[in-house]
C-alpha cells in the first residue's frame, strides 16, 4: 500500500510552477505520483517540463497519463519533420503551433539542432497510456471521458479520455471518482473565488487550476488525505534570465 498517492493537475511549460509544487511534495518509495497531462504547450519551458516528466517516469517514480496536448504534439510530428520547416499543413497539424504547441515546437528543433533527434520525446509521449485506475474505485485521465459514447455501448479510444469538457464534468453519474484536469477551474470559479482544485458533486475532482494563467497555479493532492498542494503563483514573473 502507498503511503501518500498524489495526483498533480495541469503543467504546460510552467517549469517554475512544477518545481514549485515538487519541492512541497514529499515522496518517497512508498508513495505514487500521477500526472494527469498536459506538460508541453503554451508556457516559456515546455521541454524542461517534459524532461522532469520524463526523468520521473523513466525513474520509477511517477505515472503520466497523455494529455490532448501530447495528443497534438504527436499529430504534429506523425505528418512533419523536426528537421523541416515549421508549419501546419491542414487544421489538426496548424492547430497545435496555435494551441500554445508554438513554444514547445521551439523548444524541440533547439534540442534537434544539438542532439540531432527528437525521437525519445516522440517515442514517450506516443506511449502515455490515456486512463488509469486503482481497484476501479478511482479513475485518473486528463478529461473524463466520452460519457454519450459509453452510454451508447461504443468502445472508448484514446481519443475518449482526452477532450471532454461539459460533455464530461455535466453528465458524468457513476460512483467511481475520476481526477481530471483538462478544464481550468477558472472555467466555472465566480469572480472572486478561490483557485483551487474543485470536487464536483457527481464525483469529479478538477485538478488544473490554469497552470499558465496568472492568476493559477499548479496543483497536487494526495488523495489518501485529500490534502492539497498548490505552487506559488509568484513564480509567473520568473523570466529565462533565472536561468
Ligand atoms: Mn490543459
Amino acid at each position: 500500500m502507498y503511503d501518500h498517492i498524489y495526483v498533480i493537475g495541469d503543467i504546460h511549460g510552467m517549469y517554475y510552477r512544477l518545481q514549485g509544487i515538487l519541492d512541497k511534495l514529499e515522496y518517497g518509495e512508498k508513495d505514487l505520483l500521477i500526472f494527469l497531462g498536459d506538460y508541453v504547450d503554451r508556457g516559456e519551458y515546455c521541454l524542461k517540463c517534459l524532461d522532469v516528466v520524463y526523468d520521473m517516469v523513466k525513474s520509477g517514480k511517477a505515472v503520466a497519463l497523455k494529455g490532448n496536448h501530447e495528443r497534438m504534439m504527436e499529430w504534429y510530428f506523425a505528418k512533419h519533420d523536426i528537421a523541416g520547416a515549421k508549419t501546419g499543413i491542414d487544421e489538426e497539424t496548424e492547430g497545435w503551433l496555435y494551441c500554445g504547441g508554438s513554444n514547445t515546437y521551439d523548444d524541440l528543433k533547439r534540442y534537434y539542432e544539438k542532439n540531432g533527434s527528437i525521437e525519445k520525446y516522440l517515442d514517450f509521449v506516443k506511449e502515455l497510456p490515456p486512463v488509469m485506475s486503482l481497484n476501479n474505485k478511482v479513475f485518473f485521465s486528463h478529461s473524463g471521458f466520452n460519457v454519450k459514447k459509453k452510454m451508447k455501448g461504443e468502445e472508448l479510444s484514446e481519443d475518449d479520455y482526452l477532450w471532454n469538457r461539459d460533455g464530461f464534468l455535466g453528465d458524468y453519474d457513476e460512483e467511481a471518482v475520476w481526477y481530471v484536469g483538462h478544464t481550468p477551474v477558472q472555467y466555472i470559479l465566480q469572480e472572486g473565488e478561490e483557485v483551487k482544485p474543485m470536487s464536483l458533486e457527481n464525483n469529479i475532482v478538477m485538478m488544473d487550476t490554469g497552470s499558465y494563467l496568472s492568476n493559477g497555479c499548479i496543483s497536487a493532492m494526495d488523495i489518501l488525505t485529500n490534502k492539497l498542494y498548490r505552487s506559488n503563483v509568484a513564480h509567473y514573473k520568473m523570466k529565462k534570465s533565472n536561468f
